[in-house]
């Protein structure tokens, strides 16, 4: 993070996915650095979150696979909050981990059918690139498109993670910037969740987890910094922020909150 932070309005010229570019329109357009992990249990609870919420984020960070009711007309009402608050849904916590063939089926089958809602996902490295390809070819395939600038997912690979003990390595952090850096991907791959800045290419957005402005951590390993220690300190793009905000008393309080501490730490930190 030696790098000067270059502004969002010049990277945005230079991002070719469409889901990365519209998520830095969204983010200069309301002034937010900030998404939402919703990890509530039910649909109504999701969505009423995401009415509160919607206002003060570029992205709602979803678990369906949480939800103990499921169903997909709620995630047409989800997609209609999105349209009206103006914010992407990022359906995270897949962790997309297996062989290109396998993670292909899970993107694109089961009951939960991602592909055909979800705009951003994200998947570890571990299996090495063909889990990058397999999901690439299941969003070609779902638009019926071959043409590989008309990718309309974006995928994020998990560079580092928040947890306490976790095995990531730095040298595993490095092959993992390296495929994200990869011309082959350069359509499909929008960046990365880390705990910070990894990579000095600008079209590649950080994305941190592990963010509370009052708690330092839960009993499970989860570990929080502040908002504006990831975003100066550490140079990330995007706070991650979940029981921070929806385990507060006023949720659209706490989210703008996080909203105006998240743009005034992007702001310092064009001046760092
Ligand atoms: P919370 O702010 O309540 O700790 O939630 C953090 C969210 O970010 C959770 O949804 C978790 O699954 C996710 N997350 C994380 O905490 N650390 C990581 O390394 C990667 C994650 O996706």
């Amino acid at each position: 993070n030696h790098t000067k932070r270059i502004p969002f309005e010049k990277r945005l010229e230079l991002i070719p996915n469409k889901v990365g570019k519209r998520l830095v329109q969204i983010m200069l357009q309301k002034k937010t650095c900030l998404c939402v992990a919703a990890d509530v249990t039910t649909c109504s609870q999701l969505l009423q979150l995401a009415d509160h919420v919607g206002p003060f984020i570029c992205l709602l960070k979803t678990h369906v696979d949480i939800l103990t009711d499921f169903d997909k007309q709620s995630l047409v009402q989800l997609k209609a909050l999105a349209d009206k608050h103006n914010f992407l849904i990022f359906e995270v916590d897949r962790k997309f981990a297996d062989i290109g063939n396998t993670v292909k089926q899970q993107f694109s089958g089961g009951v939960y059918n991602i592909v055909s809602w979800a705009d951003i996902i994200n998947c570890h490295t571990l299996p090495g690139p063909g889990i990058i390809d397999g999901l690439k070819e299941a969003a070609i395939e779902y638009h019926g498109k071959k043409k590989e600038n008309e990718i309309y997912h974006g995928l994020l690979l998990l560079a580092e993670m928040s947890s306490e003990g976790n095995l990531i390595t730095p040298d595993y952090t490095r092959h993992s910037v390296a495929l994200a850096e990869h011309e082959k991907y350069k359509e499909f791959v929008i960046g990365f969740i880390s705990m910070g800045k990894v990579s000095s290419n600008p079209t590649l957005l950080h994305m941190t987890p592990g963010v509370s402005i009052q708690n330092k951590g839960d009993n499970l390993g989860q570990q929080y910094l502040t908002p504006e220690h990831v975003i100066c300190e550490k140079g990330t793009d995007v706070i991650i922020v979940g029981r921070g905000i929806y385990q507060s008393k006023d949720p659209a309080k706490s989210a703008k909150e996080y909203q105006d501490k998240s743009w005034e730490a992007y702001l310092k930190s064009l001046n760092n």
